[in-house]
């Protein structure tokens, strides 16, 4: 039994909670299982983990980056505000929980019964109609936090072990039925690269693509993608992407830096006082169009080991099933630029909604935080773009932008984080839960059935609406392609 536990846990801790190996291991099974020889199979697991990594060391040096420029606003002039960020959300969830006396110690043990769950909903999927597997551990453990406080809040009486099922039922239906909300958007995205997207704004991502296709449904006549659109003369140095970043990034960036001034910066250790501070600026926004090519890079070197191996998944393991991935993996596909300009009318979208509480004097202000203002603004800007043109890409992120504040300031005062300065703030934690979580509030039990129902419901519909391509479009991209061709 020691030995089981143990290996069980090793499983968890070490591949489960590291998106790196894990996505390793599925090339690695799946290159095993289509009969690869295993010097080939390794060889797979090495490039899909490292191109893994990769894609980590970038989208961890933009967060290591910029979160502190944008915090360092509610430091600087003492502002107290929640700061949306899933760092700061799960560090007010720890801080709130300590001083009721509670704590979750069972996450480990959440991630795998969640892990089974998905694995059986998948193989059920004739039943289920659920065609992803969640591999994203790290963004489950915060989203494991935040649901934590959600239902505590909502069922402040019941013991770990009730609340242990509770969430496995709800967290483990978002992961499954979120993850293969975005299997059509993805495969169109990306040209059939076998993904779909396992993060925290897939409801976001269905969203934006469904509102890009009624709004500007004819853009490949009337509108251009981002892409398409030649700036002319000084103009035309943004038509090059990484150039376009470093220029966008220094002046957001760049702003905000002069706001905090040096000696701020000095004092947090960001330079030293004998540096110059024009070139401190420079180096710090220009590293954001590096780190950005790193990621994509990463995503480059991993993707087609994912996609060659996945067929041995499908063939022997899952039939119908795509695994479910971090969202920057996108960026490496569509327009580098639907990015930037994701990001920054991201920005603008929070930014206005922030002086809106400001000026209504909302008793709850939010900070913005550079997880949610980058990574879902960027992500629903590359899908938007691809659907709706350039217009899409301006106009979906803005609206996410809005949402993103309005929706977080409102569940944080709702449950009471906003006392402990932060909460998740990624796109569904600004919608689909605060919403299950009036509902649970008000109606208890039944408002844990209604969402669970709900979600059950949610792939049912998308399978009754295609039923003749629902699978087709995850065993064989380019027959997906052919049947609709004509439609
Ligand atoms: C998150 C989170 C991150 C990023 C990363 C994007 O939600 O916690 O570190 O998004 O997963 O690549």
């Amino acid at each position: 039994m020691d030995i089981l536990f143990g290996i069980l846990n090793g499983f968890v801790k070490n591949i489960l909670t590291k998106p790196a190996f894990f996505i390793g291991f599925i090339v690695l099974i799946g290159y095993l299982f289509d009969g690869k020889k295993w010097y080939d199979a390794l060889a797979g697991f090495i490039k899909a983990t490292v191109g893994y990594m990769i894609l980590s060391v970038g989208s961890g040096g933009l967060v290591s980056t910029f979160r502190p420029i944008l915090t360092g606003l509610k430091d600087r002039f003492k502002i107290s505000a929640t700061v949306i960020d899933p760092y700061f959300g799960q560090n007010a969830v720890t801080e709130a929980m300590g001083e009721i006396g509670k704590s979750f110690s069972q996450v480990m043990l959440l991630l795998l019964i969640a892990f089974v769950i998905n694995i059986v909903l998948v193989r059920l999927k004739n039943i289920t109609k659920m065609r992803a597997v969640f591999t994203t551990g790290h963004v489950q453990m915060q989203q494991a936090a935040t649901a934590f406080w959600l239902v505590v809040f909502c069922f402040p009486k019941l013991g770990e072990t009730p609340i242990l099922i509770i969430m496995a039922i709800l967290l483990g239906l978002y992961w499954a039925v979120g993850s293969n909300l975005t299997v059509e958007d993805t495969q169109k995205l990306t040209d059939g690269a076998g993904f779909c997207i396992a993060h925290q704004q897939m409801f976001g991502v269905r969203l934006a693509c469904w509102l890009s296709d009624k709004l500007f449904k004819n853009h490949k006549e009337n509108s251009k993608n981002l892409d398409d659109i030649e700036l002319p003369g000084f103009l035309s140095i943004f038509n090059e992407n990484m150039v376009a970043t470093a220029i966008l990034m220094t002046a957001f960036f760049g702003v905000i830096q002069l706001v905090l001034g040096k000696d701020y910066l000095v004092a947090q250790e960001a330079l030293k006082l004998e540096d110059n501070f024009f070139f401190y600026i420079l180096e710090s926004s220009f590293s954001f169009a590096v780190n950005l090519a790193i990621l994509q890079l990463g995503v480059r070197t991993f993707v087609g080991e994912l996609t060659a191996s996945f067929d041995g998944i499908q063939n022997k393991l899952l039939p119908g099933a795509l695994p479910g991935i971090d969202c920057a993996a996108v960026f490496g596909f569509g327009s580098p630029n639907a990015v930037t300009i994701g990001f920054m009318f991201g920005a603008l979208g929070q930014f206005l909604a922030i002086a809106v509480l400001f000026l209504i004097k909302s008793p709850t202000l939010i900070i913005a935080g550079f997880v949610p203002l980058f990574f879902d603004n960027a992500v629903i800007g590359t899908y938007a773009n691809n659907r709706g043109g350039f217009k899409a890409a301006m106009l979906m992120p803005f609206l996410s932008g809005l949402i993103q504040v309005f929706g977080s300031a409102f569940i944080a005062s709702y449950t009471g984080l906003a006392h402990y300065g932060g909460y998740l703030g990624m796109f569904d934690w600004a919608t689909v839960w605060p919403m299950a979580t009036v509902l649970m509030n008000n109606l208890h039990y039944i408002g844990i059935a209604i969402f669970a129902i709900v979600l059950i419901a949610i792939p049912q519909i998308e399978y009754r609406k295609n039923k003749d391509t629902y699978f087709m479009i995850v065993e064989d991209y380019e027959k997906y392609k052919e049947m609709t061709k004509n439609k």
